[in-house]
């Protein structure tokens, strides 16, 4: 007999393809790690660690070697109640990095920006793909520019801003809405003209969502496979995990991080987000071990 838990996380997901840059993903197929580089002062988790170009540089090629299949580059922290950064020092924060990286590696590189003004500059620079936290709704202007540059798109669900989208973690149906409005979102990018092959979404853990939410949408993650594109998911060291496991410093929280990780490869997220590359990669081996019932 098959249990809810066999038929939501077991069944054989229908087959999606992700373009980014030259590089084609076919899905079921190994889980990609995005691996993070916040060039900021105030990231939850790395704030002022990587603010010097030269140490940005130097993350981005330690995660590579650690089997980053793309890098995410972030000048703005979207942690809750951040202060918005203008776009100005968000392109000077960024693009030094990202014409250094793109220029040496090999290996995609994803912006992470809300704003259409950085977006073009990333993409003039050689960005693969713009990783856009606020994709529900998205800045029309920035959908344009990624569909002008035919590079990939994230789109993360969010209400609000960082400032104050936690005031509006307020849902009737959390799954339900996540998944109409990330299917607005959706609609809208290709609307603008975005090809769908190049887009994949994400329901934001963290984001407009209570630690009960982020579990809930953890859970469920599997009803998420009808929207029909690639799941992106970012755990890495949150404050929910910090919140069931006691501990207050996020660069402290790999533990918990790996099973929410495990949890989301068995849920079905075909690209994670991370810090700590090289664990989490053991961690998703794993997983997809026992989600194939085979060492692949
Ligand atoms: N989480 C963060 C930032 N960007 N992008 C996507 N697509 N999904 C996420 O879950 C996500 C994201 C927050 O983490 P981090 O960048 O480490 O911190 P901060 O926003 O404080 O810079």
């Amino acid at each position: 007999m098959t249990s809810a838990l066999d038929s939501q996380t077991m069944l054989a997901p229908a087959p999606i393809t992700w373009r980014l840059g030259r590089r084609v993903f076919s899905f079921p197929g190994p889980t990609l790690l995005m691996g993070v580089v916040n060039i900021t002062p105030d990231s939850f988790s790395d704030g002022g660690r990587f603010l010097d170009p030269r140490q940005a540089i130097d993350q981005a090629q330690a995660l590579i070697e650690e089997g980053a299949d793309l890098i995410d580059l972030g000048g703005e922290s979207t942690r809750p109640g951040a202060v918005e950064v203008s776009a100005e020092e968000e392109k000077r924060r960024v693009l030094p990095v990202l014409e250094r990286l793109v220029a040496k590696a090999e290996t995609p590189i994803s912006v992470d920006t809300r704003k259409a003004e950085v977006a073009e500059r990333a993409c003039q620079a050689g960005a693969a793909m713009i990783n856009d936290v606020q994709g529900t709704p998205a800045d029309q202007r920035l959908l344009e520019t990624v569909a002008r540059h035919r590079v990939a798109l994230c789109l993360m669900h969010m209400r609000g801003l960082p400032a104050d989208m936690q005031s509006r973690a307020v849902y009737s149906d959390l799954l339900s809405e996540v998944i109409a409005e990330l299917s607005a979102g959706l609609d809208a990018a290709l609307a603008a003209g975005v090809e769908a092959e190049r887009i994949c979404l994400d329901p934001g853990i963290g984001f407009s969502k209570t630690a009960d939410h982020n579990w809930a949408l953890l859970r469920q993650l599997p009803r998420l496979a009808q929207l029909g594109r690639p799941l992106l998911l970012g755990v890495s060291r949150k404050s929910f995990i910090g919140a069931i496991t006691g501990v207050v410093d996020p660069r402290q929280r790999l533990h918990g991080t790996l099973a929410a990780v495990t949890a989301a490869v068995l849920g079905g997220a075909q690209i994670l987000r991370v810090h700590d590359v090289a664990a989490c990669r053991h961690a998703v081996r794993v997983a997809e071990a026992v989600r194939a019932g085979r060492a692949a």
